[in-house]
């Protein structure tokens, strides 16, 4: 008993450093490597660094701010379709503000919080960019520019933006809101799960009644103008039109009422007889084409 016990508090003892140690703090490892870029062995990196010089058209400093951002995939599960993200989607400062961001990567991936569209006198290539391979923590400062301007930040490891990392900062009243930020503005690429094989039907339907005008307009063409080519595709047209007016009202009235998993289930039995029917005039075709074959060869 007194074994087990001891087995027990050294367990502890073994896993509470193990514990303490979850999130790795880049900021005590980083090396300066001068321009604001400051770098360790482990993964972390901070680009763009400016503490003290004021970007053109600020007098001073307006406000010092620390804000802390998490980032990880955990925080896009509020948000179907996407795999990752920030926890803050949208943030908002007072122009000329010194802000330090400290960055907590918490997926076993490279996270970034990488912010575009800064002065580039200032901040090389215009950014300020937080990278860490986490689980990790890393923190940078810099001093906004004045003027009202939204500014984007994404993580640009591939496919992290596309995937839910991406949010706005707001300068002032910032101008205007970027696409596909999650919970704040529509999704560019969105599928779309609206459209239900019964409301096609329906569409199918209104678009039926106001198709047959045209038919009856159509119709007497290739008997005045006499060129046989044309009366050819136009009398195939004008019978595809007639099937399809045909069926469509026929399929239209078939799925009303009926639920998305039916209509599906009626589809694919359509399909299933379609391909059973294709295999047995296959399997006809070659067992035709073996016995002839057969036939053939004894003559030679
Ligand atoms: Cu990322």
């Amino acid at each position: 008993m007194v074994k087990l016990l001891s087995v027990g508090v050294l367990i502890v003892l073994f896993s509470v450093p193990v514990m303490a140690q979850e999130y790795e703090d880049h900021d005590s490892m980083l090396m300066d490597h001068g321009d604001g870029h400051l770098m360790d062995m482990a993964g972390g990196m901070v680009m763009g660094q400016n503490a003290d010089t004021l970007p053109g058209g600020c007098d001073r400093i307006s406000e010092t701010k620390e804000i802390t951002v998490h980032a990880g995939h955990k925080y896009a599960e509020k948000f179907p379709g996407r795999m990752f993200a920030f926890d803050t989607q949208e943030f908002n400062f007072k122009p000329c503000t010194k802000l330090t961001v400290h960055f907590i990567n918490e997926d076993n991936v490279r996270h970034q919080w990488m912010m575009h569209g800064l002065p580039k006198y200032l901040y090389p290539k215009g950014m300020f960019h937080l990278e860490a391979t986490g689980p990790s923590k890393i923190s940078g400062t810099l001093i906004l520019p004045p003027g009202d301007k939204t500014y984007l930040v994404h993580c640009d490891i591939a496919q992290h933006m596309e995937k839910g990392m991406k949010a706005q900062l707001k300068v002032g009243k910032g101008d205007g809101d970027l696409p596909s930020i999650p919970g704040v503005t529509a999704y560019v690429e969105a599928d779309d799960y609206t459209a239900t094989l019964p409301e096609l039907a329906a569409k199918a339907e209104t678009e039926a009644l106001a198709v047959p005008a045209i038919v009856a307009t159509a119709v007497p063409a290739p008997t005045t103008t006499v060129q046989p080519e044309d009366s050819v595709i136009s009398g195939v047209t004008v019978i595809g039109l007639a099937l399809g007016l045909l069926a469509a009202p026929f399929l239209a009235r078939k799925f009303k009422g009926l639920s998305v998993s039916e209509v599906v289930a009626y589809v694919f039995d359509l399909l299933r007889a379609f391909i059973e029917l294709v295999v047995k005039l296959l399997t006809i075709l070659i067992k035709w084409v073996v016995a002839n074959k057969n036939k053939i060869l004894p003559e030679k």
